[in-house]
């Protein structure tokens, strides 16, 4: 499918099993990888040229030791996704599919809390939304965590961009169930799509 992309929020460690551990993490990685089979298979085309036609951009929290969103600093979280550790990392069910050039870091300014992909950064210094916007992208599939957080302000900030958005509802890990509902009854109303 052309101009379609896949954002994947924050599948990494620290959420899945971590300090951070997420609800329905390891079902939701299955729903993505099931996802990016059926979106790449294409037996007439080499996995190549497919993967070429559907790129999978990747949003990591990445913060420093001493972030503002850490509880010793006043913030509401335990540390987490630090910078250099393994919590940090992306799951590695998925890790094959990205790449620096698709790798959007977000919080990793002392100072700065970011819960939304959209102005994460690669090592190259472009976001996520000049990749996007580069790569001539017009419908954006989300999957990740945590819904109530990164995932939906992602999609929110996509959805402003004028991209057609598209949650993978099976695609999600929350920190509260009821956070998780309530904030996909928001996403709908907002015209975000929910696949
Ligand atoms: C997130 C809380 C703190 C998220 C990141 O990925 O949703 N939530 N940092
Ligand atoms: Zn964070």
């Amino acid at each position: 499918m052309k101009d379609t992309a896949l954002v994947v929020v924050d599948m990494l460690y620290d959420f899945i099993d971590g300090s951070m551990a997420c609800q329905n993490a390891a079902p939701a990685i299955e729903a993505s990888l099931k996802f990016i089979d059926k979106m790449t298979s294409a037996p007439e085309e080499s996995p190549d040229v497919i993967r070429s036609r559907f790129p999978i951009l990747f949003v990591r929290d990445f913060h420093p030791a001493d972030h503002c969103s850490f509880t010793q600093q006043g913030g509401p979280w335990p540390p987490h996704c630090v910078q250099g550790t393994h919590g940090a990392d992306i799951h590695e069910a998925l890790a094959p599919y990205a790449s620096e050039e698709l790798s959007f870091y977000k919080g990793y300014q002392q100072d700065k809390e970011q819960y939304s992909g959209f102005e994460g950064i690669n090592e190259a210094g472009q976001s996520l939304y000049d990749v996007l916007d580069i790569l001539d992208v017009k419908n954006v599939y989300v999957c990740g965590i945590a819904t109530e957080f990164c995932v939906r302000n992602t999609a929110e900030d996509l959805k402003k961009a004028g991209f057609t958005v598209y949650v993978l509802k099976d695609a999600l890990a929350w920190v509260d169930y009821a956070g998780h509902l309530e904030a996909l009854s928001a996403m709908q109303k907002e015209g975000i799509r929910l696949v």
